[in-house]
């Protein structure tokens, strides 16, 4: 169902007309251009919408339904596809094959998709048992962009079944053949290039033997040449397609370009600073997408709007949120959180990873992230802003738990959203639909487990009861789960808001026993942990992890945060062995891309940037440059060395996406409203193209160019808080300038008395010069802190650690200082990152 329409059109009244057509067969029109999409039901029920009160399906490759009994008109229940173009005078064939059980007649119509419904085909087919075909011809009176053809088939005081199949409608012109603007020929990454990092880029020609190439700086003046290599026919974009390989040229500087095979690339910088506001931006998505709380304009200008969802009219919610019908007896306050996307759905599966890839970035290098960081409301807390937005969608998923007392307590809802799907735009402060609680489902609860979990070592530095309190709820949702295995959403619920269904939740488990364990360091979530399928399969799929595949963030976690699995080493070995995969995906890439699957994913951008996580995990745990020259080269795809020669991130890079499906960014339908804010990745190519906008204008389309830049297109171009955050991760991660440094440090600790213990580090430099001075840093797991010092001078803020010295370490000599701290509940694992006058360690 189209989500824009559907529910408005169901509440409007159709004016009824009389059936006018006449039953023919002319062939010429049968002749025409297909006019339908998806009338076969092959690719699903998309684009075709309905009303709020029936939930069509496939069964047996036709689109059935079960029509409620007892409504009055025929327009009470409807199905139906929009946008379909008629021609003045041309004459169209219309047919279809139906069912009705019991028997019925139905009314087909093709008509103005407005009031006052012109109908240009009136039809009354007598649906039986066993089914008829269906055929009738008209001509239509006017040209029009968007008829609509509709099944009317309300007005029955008992329920049925209607069933059909084989919807066509011939004729009329060829349907609009969509031609993206792709620019010139030679692709690159519009944004630019670090100077030491690889350096290449993607000439799309018909030439199957090698170019010569140049780089040209801003003067215009040739800086380097070099021949392209041919690689064939790339699968994923259909073009013929070289690659070249710039690299050895360093030199920081504006405006460069890249001209090869008579085509010159569009501008690109080579500069140490191009990641710099990435990760900044990124973050700042967060902030004007939460619910419940005023967007402050002063902090976001232009960006400013009323509190969504906080039970002021014509908001219904979200302080007293009711269930479903007959899911519970109580109502919850759930106020606050993220708007998932461009809908104002809120879910607990999705913010889960979202709120966790938020924190997992926080915990790769705590010291990278400051209060003031963000212009958000808590910055100047004392706290990094990062960890107070991610606790604006914390608090959410601890409200959807369900309370002591009631049936299933501990699980958590899976979300909560709009009754029935609302039109674009929509500010969120003036959504009238109905808020609902839908049913608990043991993966929100295991995303709840894990994300709180996290949380409660996080947060402990700042604020031990708020850590305490994520602990106890990250208990109760992992017994609630374990009582509940096998609580499924509904792959069916998908009104009003998405489904998000997954029925396998090992996966989820898994991540969730991961956190406890790290975080509490019990034998319960041990034991879990080490007999669970993920922790030992090759879990590294060739389409990347995300809300529905989560056992890779357990296993990174367990990787990269210290703690005490037995088989640790192991665990760090896979990760690598997942970035040698991803890695050779790009190798044999022309574009570059470590995800290379015959079809693109639903958000095949986020999917691209957890392969990226994953060869940054590999980089941080070896050191080893091809993993950081990998993420590197990977991100070149997604900001513009890519078929469609565009950037997917708003504000980035010349020629950017910028109409993302947004019900409040939707300046493409409102001139008075902003486009997505700097920063903002769109979903990407999606071969499946679900949206009738995407039907329409990319029929056929080879994986890369499943995409447009159009904010009705919410199949390839929505935005989303789960989108974001890998955007975040990764580019936090291209923006830590942070080398290896030549430095090897011992740590070791014991406890000393009650709630006390002493720690000894001792810091060897590997390095050939002299250190003159240093700083060494590293963080705690939790609420570690420091008490006295001896040997250097320690400070502490949060979690990390910072100690100074004025001395001298000769190569190859050590020294050593230590600290007596106070112990903090759960394990005090040594630290394993180091970071030596800012470099890392090893
Ligand atoms: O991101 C989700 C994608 O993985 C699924 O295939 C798709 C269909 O279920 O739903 C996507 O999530 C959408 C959600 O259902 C509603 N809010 C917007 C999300 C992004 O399009």
């Amino acid at each position: 169902m189209t989500r824009s329409r559907a529910a408005l059109l169901a509440l409007l009244t159709m004016v009824a007309l009389s059936p006018a057509a006449t039953p023919a067969v002319a062939a010429q029109a049968d002749e025409g251009p297909e006019q339908i999409v998806n009338g076969t039901f092959d690719a699903g029920t998309a684009p075709w919408w309905s009303t709020g009160n029936l939930t069509p399906a496939v069964d047996a490759g036709r689109l059935c339904a079960d029509i409620p009994g007892g409504t009055v008109n025929p327009w009470d229940v409807i199905i139906g596809q929009n946008d379909l173009p008629l021609v003045e005078g041309e004459t169209y064939a219309y047919r279809f094959s139906a069912s009705a059980a019991p028997a019925k007649v139905g009314r087909a119509l093709v008509q103005l998709p407005v009031d006052p419904y012109t109908q240009y085909l009136s039809a009354a087919p007598e649906l039986s048992v066993s089914g008829n075909d269906y055929s009738y011809t008209f001509t239509a009176p006017v040209s029009l962009p968007n008829a609509q053809v509709v099944f009317q088939l309300g007005g029955s005081a008992e329920p049925w079944r209607f069933c059909m199949d084989d919807v066509s409608l011939k004729g009329g012109a060829e349907p609009e053949v969509y031609e993206p603007d792709t620019g010139p020929r030679v692709r690159v990454n519009m944004v630019g290039y670090l100077p030491a990092g690889p350096k290449k880029a993607t000439v799309v020609t018909a030439a199957t033997t090698p170019l010569s190439w140049e780089l040209k700086n801003a003067d215009k003046r040739t800086v380097a040449t070099g021949r392209t290599t041919p690689r064939g026919v790339d699968a994923s974009s259909g073009q013929n397609v070289h690659t070249l390989d710039f690299g050895a040229y360093r030199k920081p500087g504006e405006d460069y370009t890249l001209t090869a095979d008579g085509e010159t690339s569009r501008p690109f910088d080579i500069s140490p600073g191009i990641y710099d506001d990435l990760p900044t931006d990124a973050l700042k998505f967060y902030y004007t997408q939460r619910s419940g709380i005023e967007i402050l304009d002063t902090l976001r200008p232009g960006y400013g709007r009323p509190a969504g969802h906080v039970g002021v009219a014509p908001n219904q919610g979200d302080l007293n949120v009711p269930c479903q019908p007959g899911v519970c007896d109580y109502t919850l306050n759930v106020k606050g959180g993220w708007y998932d996307a461009g809908d104002h759905g809120k879910y607990v599966v999705n913010g889960g990873i979202s709120v966790y890839q938020l924190m997992a970035a926080y915990e790769r290098d705590k010291a990278a992230f400051r209060d003031g960081q963000l212009d958000i409301p808590e910055s100047g807390n004392g706290r990094p802003d990062i960890l107070d937005e991610a606790r604006w969608e914390q608090e959410f998923l601890l409200s959807m738990q369900v309370p002591d007392g009631k049936p299933l307590a501990g699980m958590a809802h899976h979300k909560i959203h709009d009754q029935n799907w609302t039109g674009l735009p929509l500010l969120p402060h003036l959504d009238p639909q109905l808020r609902e609680l839908h049913p608990p489902s043991t993966a929100a609860t295991l995303n709840l487990a894990a994300t709180a979990a996290q949380a409660a070592r996080l947060y402990a530095p700042y604020d031990a009861a708020f850590a305490a309190r994520n602990l106890t709820a990250a208990r109760k949702a992992w017994a609630a789960a374990k009582a509940n295995p096998a609580r499924y959403a509904d792959p069916n619920d998908g009104n009003g808001g998405g489904a998000y269904n997954d029925a396998d939740v090992s996966d989820e488990f898994y991540w969730a026993a991961a956190e406890l364990f790290i975080t509490t360091g019990e034998k319960e979530f041990k034991d879990f942990v080490l007999a669970s399928p993920h922790h030992t399969g090759d879990i590294w799929r060739d389409r990347g992890f995300d809300w529905g595949n989560t056992a890779q963030l357990g296993r990174l976690d367990l990787a990269t945060v210290p703690n005490v699995l037995p088989d640790r080493a192991r665990v760090r070995q896979s990760v690598v062995d997942g970035a040698e995969k991803y890695l050779a995906i790009q190798r044999a890439h022309a574009y570059g891309l470590a995800y290379d699957p015959p079809d693109f994913d639903w958000g095949s951008n986020n999917l691209v940037l957890n392969n990226l996580v994953v060869m940054a995990t590999a980089y941080d745990l070896t050191g080893q440059e091809k993993y950081r020259a990998g993420v590197r080269e990977g991100m070149d795809y997604l900001l513009g060395r890519n078929a469609l020669n565009q950037s997917y991130v708003t504000g980035y890079g010349e020629v950017a996406s910028k109409n993302q499906h947004s019900r409040w960014y939707a300046r493409q339908l409102d001139p008075a409203l902003p486009n997505p804010p700097r920063g903002t990745l769109a979903g990407g190519p999606n071969s499946s193209i679900q949206d009738p906008l995407a039907q329409r204008l990319l029929r056929g389309c080879k994986p890369q160019f499943c995409y447009i830049d159009h904010i009705e297109s919410w199949a390839t171009n929505e935005l989303t808080i789960n989108w974001n955050s890998p955007l975040a991760w990764v580019s936090t991660f291209l923006a830590d300038k942070g080398e290896r440094a030549g430095c090897r440090v011992r740590y070791s600790a014991h406890g000393a008395g009650p709630g006390a213990f002493d720690a000894q580090i001792v810091i060897e430099n590997t390095g050939k010069e002299s250190v003159d001075g240093w700083t060494l840093r590293w963080s705690f797991l939790s609420g570690q802190r420091v008490r006295t010092d001896w040997g250097a001078a320690l400070s502490q803020s949060g979690a990390v650690v910072t100690a100074r010295s004025r001395g001298t370490i000769k190569p190859g000599r050590s020294v050593a200082f230590g600290f007596t701290g106070t112990a903090a509940p759960g394990p005090n694992p040594a630290p394993e990152v180091f970071h030596f006058n800012g470099d890392r360690c090893g």
